[in-house]
């Protein structure tokens, strides 16, 4: 059966998770990897991901790491074109919001979310931690626009770029900063709270 390795407080594991939720894909999940419990720096786990980072999938004897491509893997393994679409312009559509979450957005969050969050002393810094807050709304009021002319982050129907956004969003809403004032964003959170794996994945225990 598929195994997917990784602590589930990580944004990236739980793309993975909701992805394999929403796919049906059978799979066992270990947990414990890059908790105190099972560092990632082991040969046992290198050998698997030389970044030592988590997630990490295993489906047969194939190893895969990076968590966008693992769950554009898992969308084609299940042939689910709905949540990455074959055609040319709606799958770059989809592609783009993955991409844009994992960079850009990425890194206007980490000061903030490092300090205020994990409270990592490393980011201790009042200045950077307000820069980042600033540059933090910037982005989350590019989706507010986008999603004023549409119901989801792609187009009319729900793709990966909705899962990887949601739990961005829920990010974002659970760091105590000053939040821009998003209605579109709501309004298109509140439609996927009632997804199952949208309440499993963007729960309080997972900021
Ligand atoms: N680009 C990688 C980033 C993976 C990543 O940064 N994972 C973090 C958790 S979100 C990690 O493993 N950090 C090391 C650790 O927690 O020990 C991906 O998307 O899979």
């Amino acid at each position: 059966m598929l195994k997917i390795l990784g602590r589930p407080t990580s944004i990236n594991v739980r793309k993975v998770l909701w992805t394999l939720d929403e796919t049906g894909i059978d799979y066992v999940h270990e947990p414990q990897w890059a908790t105190p419990e099972a560092s990632t720096k082991v040969p046992e786990y290198l050998a698997l991901n030389p970044n030592a980072l988590v997630p990490v999938i295993i489906d047969g004897d194939f190893v895969l790491w990076e968590s966008n491509t693992i769950c554009r893997y898992l969308a084609a393994k299940a042939g689910r074109n709905d949540l990455l679409p074959t055609e040319l312009r709606a799958r770059a559509e989809v592609e783009k919001w993955m991409d844009w979450a994992s960079t850009d957005l990425n890194n206007a969050y980490r000061d903030a979310f490092m300090a205020l969050i994990r409270k990592d002393p490393a980011y201790d810094d009042a200045g950077r931690v307000a820069a980042s807050a600033k540059r933090w709304n910037g982005a989350m009021g590019i989706l507010d626009s986008l999603l004023e002319g549409r119901n989801y982050v792609a187009g009319k129907s729900f793709t990966l770029a909705d899962i990887v956004m949601a739990l961005s969003t829920h990010r974002w809403r659970s760091t105590p900063i000053e939040h821009a004032v998003t209605p579109a964003v709501e309004r298109w959170m509140e439609r996927l709270a009632q997804r199952a794996e949208c309440a499993a994945y963007c729960a309080p225990q997972y900021p």
